[in-house]
């Protein structure tokens, strides 16, 4: 599957299982502790995902980089299904890039996430707009708003990606803005990287771009003139409703890889609630056959992979 997709190619479509951003009290549907977060993942694979997106979080919903529960996510998930794996190095705010990486190292998924450069990084930036919340961490995350800072210096990227190649893992390259597009040519240019590379445009974090199709576009163009050839895939995550939807409707019909779930949005419609993330899954196979977009198996988005790796062993080989 290479990019641009042809106009009947199939695109990749990950399910963002439960994140690490939005605080359990806004919806006891946010799966917390590793059954939870396990059950939700394999329903979300039968209900159509190519792969699944995976955060930790402990019994209590809060966020954790615990090498040992995504070891047995990626256990038991493997156990019961071929849904690719994608786990999160993002972490929370806080962690060390060593707790961020502990995740990948225990649980060796087919991707992880590369986030793209420091930022803002604000869920609740204001008081007036704070959910109510039952723990007392959740107001702690609350009264920690506005001062939200995403570390990704150029030597933690260089060391996520170091740690991708060494584990035999493709990094999802995270771009929230035109910069971050700009820091991905630069580390292609400086062998950090190596073509083909998968991008994946998060939209609606306050701190990054917006999620208007606007945004959407002006990513997109900015992403295949900067990255051009060494494009593998490119993916759009936008938050909340209704853009998510608006966006991954645009997504499938221009050919980008598409994510949904409970990660970036908590409703499915406008007045009602989602209750797990396969109706998200839901929602986006119903649009993309409406477009005529097939969704990957996971088989073929393996075989993909896979199929780099070994062009690229070849490549080596031939040196
Ligand atoms: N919660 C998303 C907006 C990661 O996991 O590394 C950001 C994200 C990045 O999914
Ligand atoms: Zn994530």
């Amino acid at each position: 599957m290479s990019y641009p997709r042809d106009r009947y190619d199939p695109i990749v479509l990950t399910a963002a299982i439960t994140g690490g951003d939005t605080l359990p009290s806004q919806s006891r549907s946010i799966p917390r502790g590793v059954d939870e977060i396990v059950r939700e993942a394999l329903a979300a694979a039968r209900a159509g995902a190519t792969c699944v997106h995976l955060h930790a979080r402990e019994a209590d919903g809060r966020p954790s980089g615990s090498g040992e529960m995504f070891g047995e996510m990626a256990e038991r998930i493997r156990a019961s299904s071929d849904v690719l794996l994608n786990f999160s190095t993002g972490g929370t705010l806080g962690m060390s890039l060593d707790e961020r990486l502990e995740g990948i190292r225990a649980g060796r998924p087919e991707l992880a996430t590369l986030n793209l450069g420091t930022m803002n990084y604000e869920t609740f930036p204001h008081p007036q707009r704070w959910p109510d919340v039952e723990a007392s961490w959740e107001r702690e995350v609350l009264e920690r708003s506005g001062d939200g800072v995403f570390v990704n210096t150029i030597n933690m990227i260089r060391q996520v990606a170091q740690t991708c190649r060494e584990l035999g893992i493709t990094p999802e390259l995270e771009a929230y803005d035109l910069s971050h597009l700009h820091t991905a040519k630069y580390l292609l240019e400086e062998g950090t990287l190596t073509s083909p590379v998968r991008v994946q445009l998060v939209l609606g974090v306050l701190g990054g771009a917006g999620n208007s199709i606007e945004d959407l576009f002006v990513m997109k163009e900015a992403a295949e003139r900067l990255l051009g050839g060494a494009l593998g895939g490119l993916g759009v995550a936008a938050t909340g409703y209704p853009m998510q939807f608006r966006l991954v409707s645009v997504a499938l019909s221009w050919g980008l890889d598409c994510r949904v779930g409970l990660e970036d949005s908590l409703r499915t419609r406008r007045d009602t609630r989602a209750t797990s993330n396969a109706e998200f899954v839901e929602v986006a196979t119903e649009l993309a056959s409406l477009v005529g977009r097939p969704i990957a198996s996971s088989a073929e988005f393996q075989s993909d992979l896979r199929g780099r790796e070994f062009a690229e062993g070849e490549r080596i080989a031939t040196n």
